[in-house]
């Protein structure tokens, strides 16, 4: 099937393609959104485990472009649980009447840039082939789930799961002895409630990692009103914050305070809840013995928490800094260790060996299991553009340009490729923030640069390879003046076998990231060759 020739062509429809689809609509360009699954929602779509929520509040993670949608739109809890986030996205789709021009059940396999005509040509498993001026890349940065290959796995006569492609039905797990592998935020939400439902779990720990309560609770209706009667003011300061929502920040450094006063403040963020506690002091993320504070208050916690000291021992994480892997939220997942129907398996200590046809079997011991989850993450922020066969100027592809690491200007855009945007890339602040803050932003800007492309009659616009240069350096740069390299998280690719070891997001704050957008854009688009036709 061929299609007339668009101006766009978005993939994925997350929050990042619908958002980009409503902004090119009201440009009167037209554009389409080609979406794998067989729904709209990208994360909240596919990931519906048993426990799948939200961690940043309700109040924030929403999209701020319609006043009407935010002030209309009732959330129920602190933290949305993933089939309210769906039911909020669908009703986005249809409030701005996006689905005539979303296409789902269909994964675009490559995307070639034609020199002659400046144009993409983008190709799908369908069969569609689109002609379009602009490729805009909605592809989501945790959207490819990852399953270690352990060898055997495909003789398991049981069931097995990804966390971030459930089942639409739900699944059963009464009366089953199952197996959880992997301790990420995944796992740490669905843990305690597949504890519940199975006759034994069988958690299977690589590295523990730290988690905070989450304290969820129904939305205080004072609070809601609070913000909807300043909605506007409270989104611009979520755009200017650091990490795209306005938690209480300190400017105090963890040291400077007495032992009694830190402990006291570690206490009161952790009776809150939520991700605030990496903010208790300004220099958590900098400072080793800063941060050994913070790491040493949650270890005591996990030991106040978890009665068996052996069980206990192997749960807290002592090999890198509190919040240099993504940090967990959780309802009741170290309690969950105390019941008699749960076993924690080091399998750091004694690695898993094979999947077996009845359950697995690490260096230790075999375990017989009726259901294996892989709660083993994805491949982080390049996985889905890497999984497109990209092509830029000259026939390069996207992987042959990043073979050594993602290299792009600002996130967004890459030398080589004109016309081809990112959204939420790896060299934006993405996944150090509120991502719908981070996806409203880079929309804006993309729609905006092409609206001014084609008042000014440009056809391509196309990163200098010097400010890409420029751009990775500095991002390296400050990624390493901080502790985040020391862990061996999907930030740094460490989590797939071979990757490269790139610190990935841009740690520079979501609003001096906004400023650093919006200057280059002042400056007709400093850092970039504009062409006309
Ligand atoms: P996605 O929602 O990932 O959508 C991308 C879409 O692109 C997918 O539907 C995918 O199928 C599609 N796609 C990819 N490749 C192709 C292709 N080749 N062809 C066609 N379609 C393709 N962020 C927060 O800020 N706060 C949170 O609390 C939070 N919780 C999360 C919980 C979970 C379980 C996960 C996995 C992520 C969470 N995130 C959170 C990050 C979350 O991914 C973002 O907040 C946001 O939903 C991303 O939206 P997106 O549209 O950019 O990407
Ligand atoms: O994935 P993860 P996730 N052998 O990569 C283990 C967001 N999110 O789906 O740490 C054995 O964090 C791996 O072990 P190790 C959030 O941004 C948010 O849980 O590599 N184990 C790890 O324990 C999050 O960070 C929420 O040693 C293997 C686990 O699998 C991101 O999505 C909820 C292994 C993977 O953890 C990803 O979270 C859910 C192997 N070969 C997700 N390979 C909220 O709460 C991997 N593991 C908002």
């Amino acid at each position: 099937m061929r299609m007339p020739n668009l101006h766009a062509v978005i993939v994925g429809a997350g929050f990042a393609g619908l958002y980009m689809l409503h902004r090119l609509r009201r440009l009167g360009l037209p554009a389409r959104v080609f979406e794998a699954g067989d729904g709209i929602g990208g994360t909240w779509y596919w990931n519906r485990y048993p426990g799948a929520r939200c961690d940043v509040e309700s109040m924030d993670y929403s999209y701020s472009f319609s006043d009407e949608l935010q002030q209309e739109w009732k959330w129920s809890e602190r933290y949305a649980s993933q089939r309210e986030i769906l039911t909020y996205i669908n009703h986005v789709a249809d409030r701005f009447d996006l689905r005539r021009d979303i296409q789902v059940g269909t994964r675009v396999t490559a995307a070639t840039f034609d020199e002659a005509s400046r144009r993409w040509t983008v190709t799908t498993d369908r069969g569609d082939c689109v002609s379009a001026r602009f490729c805009i890349m909605a592809t989501g940065c945790l959207s490819t789930a990852q399953v270690p290959k352990f060898p055997g796995r495909e003789t398991f006569r049981g069931a097995t799961y990804h966390t971030g492609r459930w089942p639409h039905e739900g699944v059963d797990f009464s009366g089953q002895r199952v197996g959880v592998i992997g301790t990420g935020s995944s796992a740490i939400q669905s843990i305690p409630i597949i504890a519940e439902q199975a006759a034994h779990l069988f958690v299977f720990q690589r590295t523990p990692n730290f988690s905070v309560p989450a304290r969820n609770a129904p939305l205080d209706p004072d609070f809601e009103r609070q913000v909807k009667a300043r909605y506007a003011d409270f989104r611009r300061q979520a755009r200017e914050s650091r990490v795209g929502f306005v938690g209480e920040r300190s400017e105090a450094s963890a040291l400077a305070v007495t032992r009694e006063e830190r402990r006291r403040e570690y206490e009161r963020r952790w009776s809150r809840g939520g991700l605030g506690f990496t903010a208790t002091y300004v220099d958590l993320l900098t400072n080793t013995d800063a941060n050994d504070t913070a790491a040493e208050f949650c270890r005591e916690k996990i030991r106040g928490v978890v009665h068996n000291p052996a069980v206990a021992e192997i749960l807290l994480p002592t090999d890198y800094p509190v919040g240099t892997k993504r940090m967990c939220v959780d309802t009741g997942y170290y309690k969950t260790f105390n019941r008699d129907n749960v076993t924690l398996v080091d399998i750091r200590r004694a690695p898993i060996e094979a999947i077996t046809p009845d359950g697995l079997r690490t260096r230790e011991a075999a375990y017989l299991l009726d259901s294996i989850v892989f709660a083993t993450g994805f491949d982080a922020m390049t996985g889905a553009l890497l999984s497109i066969d990209i092509r830029g100027r000259g026939g390069r592809t996207l992987n042959d340009a990043w073979a050594e690491g993602p290299r792009t200007y600002l996130g967004l855009t890459v030398a080589g490729f004109p016309n081809l945007f990112a959204i939420t890339g790896p060299g934006s602040p993405s996944v150090l923030s509120n991502m719908i803050v981070s996806i409203e932003q880079h929309v804006d800007w993309i729609a905006d640069c092409i609206d001014r492309m084609r008042a000014q009659d440009h056809e391509t616009i196309e990163a200098t390879a010097a400010a890409q240069e420029a751009w990775v350096a500095h991002v390296n740069e400050i990624g390493h003046a901080t502790l985040y390299p020391r862990a061996n998280s999907w930030y740094m690719g460490a989590n797939i076998p071979g990757k490269p070891r790139v610190f990935m997001p841009y740690i520079g704050g979501v609003g001096a990231y906004r400023q650093i957008c919006e200057g280059v854009a002042a400056k007709g688009y400093e850092g970039f060759t504009l062409t006309r036709g």
